[in-house]
């Protein structure tokens, strides 16, 4: 075998670990360090729409929320001690943005605290593994 030959197989076994490296980097054993998650979100009477939320512990999210309703909603993160841990208040036609950190997995309930609007169905969870 030639030096030159030797050399290409030495390149293309280089290439075929950088390969196989690359696949095993999404393993469980380094996790990734967190990067933010935005998320947009409409408010109506009497919904979020989308209501159903995911991220991970440490991960610190961005809820865009716009009133797309014709009164004004808020959007309340409940904590896992079931005290507000964060809350908008978004008025009629207006985007607010509230950012959150869940520091521990769980499902953190999501709800307008204006009287009756939870009632009427304007809840959601944010869920948190
Ligand atoms: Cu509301």
């Amino acid at each position: 075998m030639s030096v030159r030959k030797a050399s290409v197989v030495v390149l293309i076994s280089l290439l075929a670990m950088m390969v196989l490296a690359a696949c095993n980097g999404g393993g469980n054993s380094t996790p990734a360090p967190a990067s933010g998650k935005t998320f947009n979100v409409d408010a109506t009477e009497f919904a979020y729409s989308p209501n159903a939320f995911n991220a991970g512990v440490g991960q610190p999210i961005t809820f865009k929320i716009t009133n797309k309703g014709t009164v004004d909603h808020t959007f309340v993160i409940m904590g896992l001690d079931g005290k507000e841990a964060a809350k908008a208040t978004v008025k009629t036609g207006g985007t607010e943005t509230l950012q959150f950190t869940p520091t521990a997995a769980g499902t953190y309930p999501i709800v307008c605290d204006l009287p009756g609007h939870k009632e009427a169905g304007m809840q959601g969870t944010l869920t948190v593994k």
